[in-house]
């Protein structure tokens, strides 16, 4: 694995062609799982699991890391009905950074893919309908020697991919809806 410090050391503000190239795009969807719950308690960043059936598109196509795109959350759900609910802002298709692998930092026995979705919402909802469209990597996984660091490359990964995505041939993922209006499946 590269060294975290040498990697750490120069971020690139902006990643990937100007034109996203295959395997990108790359469409995952399924209800949202239930995680270790990390995300939101220990880096002040809330995740969204993809379930583990939702992952062979990307994990046939490319390798663990830190990847950016689009996401739309749908009202359809599974399981019991959240506490709060989600409004038209919350329903858009909205930029994300996704982390697939095992955590080296956490040291997970399984491959997850979690999405952090760029955007406030007022409430948590696990069992909705996910789907996200992949359009370029970031980074490697990494391991580290604090949890500060992995909060602040979390960030970091934020702006990169707000850049990124930022072009328009990028753009344009964001201008019609990810999931079909009609039914989820
Ligand atoms: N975990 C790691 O162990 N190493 C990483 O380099 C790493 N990068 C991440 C980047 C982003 C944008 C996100 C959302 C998560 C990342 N994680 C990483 C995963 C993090 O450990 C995980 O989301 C929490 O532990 C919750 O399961
Ligand atoms: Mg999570």
């Amino acid at each position: 694995m590269i060294s975290t410090a040498t990697f750490r050391a120069s971020r690139p503000p902006i990643v990937g062609p100007d034109v996203p190239k295959p395997p990108f795009p790359i469409r995952l969807q399924g209800y949202i799982q239930r995680g270790f719950g990390r995300g939101g308690r220990d880096l002040g960043c809330h995740t969204a699991n993809l379930p583990d059936d939702a992952l062979e598109p990307i994990t046939s196509a490319t390798e663990a890391g830190i990847y950016y795109g689009y996401a739309q959350v749908s009202n359809q759900h599974q399981g019991p009905e959240q506490k709060g609910s989600l409004g038209e802002e919350d329903l858009k298709v909205l930029p994300m950074v996704m982390s697939l692998g095992r955590n080296p930092y956490y040291g997970n026995k399984k491959t997850s893919a979690e999405v952090h979705i760029i955007h406030k919402y007022p409430t948590d909802f696990y069992g909705h309908y996910l789907a996200v469209v992949v359009l370029g990597y970031i980074r490697p996984e990494l391991d580290y020697t604090s949890r500060e660091s992995l909060i602040e490359d979390i960030q970091t990964d934020i702006k990169v991919a707000l850049n990124s995505l930022d072009r328009p041939e990028y753009s344009k993922y964001s201008h019609k809806p990810l999931i079909d209006s009609s039914s989820p499946e």
